[in-house]
């Protein structure tokens, strides 16, 4: 059986609801079916600053978290990928083959540094023309000197801020814009055929699929298997945030209100689904296809209570559920038993975990070990296919 799973998770916090329906859940159901690898991807947490300090403790975090989410670290592998040179060797070999521009479609980097260089450029050609436009109306018309000076001062405020915006891309690491490439190495070293991701990875993923097309396209080779994802339910894949219903709920958002932590207690959690925030319409399921905020806590509710509902249902109103709940108070107690009654547990055993550190370190060390004795056998093969000698 050929068939491999692979997944990670940075560890750049406490993992969330979001990391836990959109990914570990799913890993939980798929390791009695798969040989399955877990990473704890410590290098692409690099790619923003971390505090040393603070980047052990959350690798030590993250592997006792998967523990206690129910995967089974004698019967998978769970490691840190710092620990398997191999990840960075093939992000070197593979980047080697890959189109910057494949790279600067990437929404997740625009989205960390704001902007791009095709919409700069874009910008500066729309303010050329309004201030020609405005120049010519100057010298033809007097009387309306003032609105196109206002005017060419609005466009250069914006120019300005463009500029600003172009500073931060021109400040950009290049571990943040070649992270995909990573990525694309991380799954590729295992010869993966398999990976389950949140939505938000759909994209890098694509990448990493089409980084195996062209290395085995330009080495004439099937060496690497296109691997395909796993996406959660929908109501799952995509957990946004519990103050902002636009947002994914994610690890680095300031606000601790806007997730809920897999190291929350039950107290926590109530208290976080209280001042979850909602709108002003009385009903829970009415007009949800305008109501992102609603819209979330009902998928949260449906993705814990295992019940199945297309997109279509929840733009119709679901009157499968509305009869259910007074209002949000009723809907918001029933929303936080679920919660608590699927992550309470977890949290409880989180912390056991992490009180033995040793442990902890035992796994991660027989991870490396499994995934490393893997990782050096492809890294052989890939090298005698690319021409290093392999010695
Ligand atoms: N909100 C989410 N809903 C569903 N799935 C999610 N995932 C993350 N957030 C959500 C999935 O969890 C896996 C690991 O993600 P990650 O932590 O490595 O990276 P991320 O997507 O960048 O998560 P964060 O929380 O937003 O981290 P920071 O703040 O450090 O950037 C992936 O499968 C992802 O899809």
């Amino acid at each position: 059986m050929n068939e491999l799973v692979f997944s990670g998770i940075q560890p750049t916090g406490n993992l969330h609801l979001g990391n836990y329906l959109g990914a570990i859940k799913n890993w939980v159901a798929l390791q009695h079916k798969y040989r399955s690898i877990f990473c704890i991807v410590d290098m692409h947490a690099i790619t923003v600053p971390q505090n040393p300090a603070e980047l052990l403790h959350n690798v030590r975090l993250t592997a006792a978290t998967y523990i206690a989410c129910g995967i089974d670290p004698e019967k998978n592998i769970i490691f840190a990928q710092s620990s398997v040179p191999g990840h960075a060797e093939l992000a070197w070999i593979l980047g080697c083959s890959t189109p910057m521009g494949w790279l600067n479609r990437m929404t997740q980097f625009k989205d960390k540094v704001n902007t791009s260089k095709l919409e700069l450029k874009d910008e500066l050609k729309k303010i050329k023309a309004n201030l020609n436009e405005y120049h010519e109306a100057f010298f033809l018309m007097r009387s309306k000197k003032a609105r196109a000076l206002a005017s060419i001062k609005k466009s250069t405020d914006e120019l300005e801020s463009l500029i600003e915006d172009q500073n931060k891309v021109e400040k950009a690491e290049l571990g943040l814009f070649s992270y995909p490439v990573l990525m694309a190495a991380d799954i590729l070293l295992y010869k993966t055929t398999h990976v389950p991701v949140g939505e938000d990875q759909k994209q890098h993923l694509e990448l990493a699929r089409d980084v195996a097309g062209a290395f085995n396209r330009q080495f004439k080779t099937e060496y690497f298997p296109i691997p395909e994802p796993m996406m959660a339910d929908w109501t799952s894949a995509r957990v946004m945030s519990l103050r902002d219903g636009m947002k994914k709920m994610s690890k680095s958002e300031e606000s601790d209100y806007s997730r809920i932590n897999l190291t929350d207690d039950a107290n926590a959690i109530r208290l976080k689904i209280q001042k979850a925030k909602t709108d002003t319409e009385r009903s829970v399921t009415k007009n949800l296809g305008e109501r992102p905020e609603a819209r979330n806590l009902l998928n949260i509710y449906c993705a814990l209570a295992n019940i199945k509902v297309g997109q279509e249902v929840w733009a119709d109103n679901y009157s499968g559920l509305s009869n259910r709940w007074g209002g949000f108070g009723d809907f918001k107690k029933a929303l936080a038993d679920a919660v608590v009654s699927a992550i309470a547990p977890i949290s409880t055993e989180i912390h056991r975990v992490m009180n033995d550190t040793s442990y902890i370190d035992s796994i991660l060390k027989s991870g490396a070990e499994k995934a490393g004795a893997i990782a050096e056998k492809n890294m052989r093969e890939i090298k005698r296919l690319v021409g290093f000698p392999v010695v």
